[in-house]
């Protein structure tokens, strides 16, 4: 069998395991681009983790009670957590941990465009955690059954601490809907900045995806960007009116014939000027990874001569 013949025939392997839903392990063949788009998509999701720490860390100073620092303090740890995991994942690719690093570092990574807009008040951690752990858990359900094993695993894990962060978000703007009028307002007003973005996160329209129809096809994604989208939607609006807050969408209308609710036009302009580095916070966001970076430089140097050291006495004991 020549070269050509023989990448055939181990595509059409790799499309037969994923088409009887058998998961992909690291050391299994998978064709490059499968390992690239894994790499990329689990790379950008283990940096939004990380940079999803800072507009959060902003508040834990700020917390107006014990109870509520003691939760995003957790929150803010687990964070770093499935950051951890992911890439972890990641490096089963066979793509090294300071290369993920250098590669959001230099911003050829790219990130969840979330992060980069700013927690303007108290009740923005209360949004963040409804809306946005809300739209990444819709995401990340669809992830646990994706077709690479240990994302799909790390996913499990995942999605048990985000709906703690999602319950966490709600309960403070509850209490701040049964507060005075200026926690009333306060909430409102968090809820207006945070809409948009949130419905952003589940990327652009289907018809401007360039990934999904490739994805969809290795089960790397198992909902299309629009069909997530609205389901966040479809589950948000009672919720809203639960808390008793307005989206912040004259276009919102449930529709009966299709089952769903109506939403407006998104600002496309907008989210590609955050994803392409003009969002708010964008420069922010990277000077504090960066900083962390080098700071953190002597805690892994030392890490990693402590772990070679050990190795190196455990080697001589068995010789
Ligand atoms: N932001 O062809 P598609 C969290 C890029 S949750 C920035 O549709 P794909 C938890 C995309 O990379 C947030 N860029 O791409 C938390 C591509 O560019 P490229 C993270 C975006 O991959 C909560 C281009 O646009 N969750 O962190 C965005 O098939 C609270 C074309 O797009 C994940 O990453 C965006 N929103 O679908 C933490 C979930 N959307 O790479 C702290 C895993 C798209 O070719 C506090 N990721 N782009 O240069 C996914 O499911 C997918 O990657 C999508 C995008 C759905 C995000």
């Amino acid at each position: 069998m020549d070269n050509h013949n023989n990448i055939h025939s181990l595509e059409m392997k790799f499309q037969s395991k994923i088409d009887a839903e058998v998961k992909i392990e690291p050391k299994d063949w998978m064709p490059e681009a499968y390992r690239k788009t894994l790499i990329r998509q689990i790379s950008q999701h283990a940096h939004s983790e990380i940079v999803g720490m800072l507009p959060e860390g902003n508040w834990i100073l700020r917390a107006p009670s014990l109870r509520r620092k003691v939760a995003l303090l957790a929150k803010v740890q687990d964070e770093a957590g499935h950051g951890l995991y992911l890439y972890s994942a990641a490096e089963t690719l066979g793509i090294s941990r300071e290369e993920l690093f250098e590669q959001l570092i230099t911003g050829k990574a790219k990130y969840s465009s979330i992060f980069n807009y700013p927690t303007l008040s108290w009740a923005d951690i209360g949004a963040v955690g409804w809306l946005v752990d809300g739209a990444a858990i819709m995401n990340q359900v669809m992830l646990t059954r994706t077709s690479y094993g240990p994302y799909a695993r790390a996913m499990v894990r995942i999605c048990k601490e985000e709906s703690f962060h999602q319950r966490q978000g709600y309960e403070i703007l509850i209490s701040l809907s049964r507060g005075t009028e200026e926690q009333k307002k306060m909430l409102q007003d968090a809820v207006d900045r945070w809409w948009w973005p949130a419905l952003m996160m589940f990327g652009p329209n289907d018809s401007a995806s360039t990934h999904s129809e490739q994805s969809l096809k290795w089960k790397i994604k198992r909902k299309s960007n629009d069909e997530l989208r609205q389901d966040f939607i479809d589950a948000t609006v009672l919720q809203a009116n639960y808390l008793g807050v307005k989206l912040p969408d004259p276009n919102l209308k449930w529709n009966e014939e299709r089952g769903h609710y109506d939403f407006g036009d998104i600002n496309w302009e907008e989210f590609w000027a955050v994803v392409n580095g003009n969002g708010p916070c964008n420069k922010l966001r990277l000077k504090a990874r960066k900083k962390a970076q080098e700071e953190g430089a002597w805690v892994r140097e030392a890490a990693m001569a402590h772990a070679e050291k050990r190795a190196k006495r455990k080697a001589e004991k068995v010789a």
